[in-house]
């Protein structure tokens, strides 16, 4: 690591360690994905073996998975509880309004989803991820999409501005496939000035499962900087 990454990784994990303190005993929790949802599930198993807590997770992606299990958090599925306390998760822009882009790991349908069904919804991220306004820096939104749709959603996305490309894999040729068998296109839009509008519109589209705009739904982030947490609320 580098001295920068090195202060971003502090930072992630400063503010995953600030997300778990909201748990309490007997929550169902929604784990998000990512590398810095990655620390908060770290320290969830901490913490559940310090405080003998009865918690169970519903996680968002395989990688999520594949963490609680490592770290000896008891899995349930959304079937058996459909409401959760508490989603942890993290972000790859956030508005002041505390709008976020997601999905650049490829696991936005069932983060949203989990999101959704949660109580509260807390997003952790270093300080790097705060933007005056989505999609700048030429961030793309991710779409999820059912690979039989791709290409018309592709030129539908064209219709309304948009510059697509089909996401693909690293270790693996081709595009890359979610956990629910879908794409991912990667939209770009440039700053966007209406971001619950552009949701609305892209929803509409036939084919896309799931976008990564998530408009009004972070309850609280925590941003990690070089030596504080600031803590935002709706
Ligand atoms: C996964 O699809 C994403 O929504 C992640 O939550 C987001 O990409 C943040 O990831 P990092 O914490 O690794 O930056």
């Amino acid at each position: 690591l580098n001295p920068k990454q090195d202060w971003i990784e502090e930072a992630k994990k400063k503010a995953a360690l600030r997300a778990v303190e909201h748990v309490k005993d007997k929550f169902i929790i929604g784990l998000g994905s990512g590398s810095t949802a990655a620390y908060a599930i770290e320290e969830l198993g901490r913490k559940i073996k310090r405080d003998q807590l009865h918690i169970l997770a519903v996680p968002t992606s395989y990688q999520a998975f594949m963490l609680a299990i490592k770290n000896g958090i008891p899995i349930t599925t959304l079937d058996e509880n459909p409401v959760l306390d508490l989603a942890i998760d993290g972000a790859d822009q956030i508005d002041k309004e505390l709008n976020l882009i997601k999905g650049m790991g490829g696991a936005l349908a069932r983060e949203k989803i989990v999101a959704s069904a949660s109580k509260k919804f807390i997003i952790i991220a270093d300080e790097t991820k705060k933007v005056k306004v989505l999609g700048e820096k030429h961030h793309p939104v991710p779409l999820e999409v059912i690979p039989f749709a791709s290409k018309s959603v592709m030129l539908k996305i064209e219709g309304i501005g948009g510059t697509p490309t089909l996401r693909e894999g690293t270790g693996k040729v081709g595009p890359i496939i979610t956990d629910n068998g879908n794409v991912i296109i990667d939209a770009e839009f440039g700053s966007i000035q209406e971001p619950a509008k552009l949701e609305d519109r892209l929803d509409s589209i036939p084919g896309v499962v799931e976008t990564g705009l998530f408009i009004e739904m972070a309850d609280i982030v925590y941003l990690g900087a070089r030596s504080t947490v600031k803590k935002c609320e709706k």
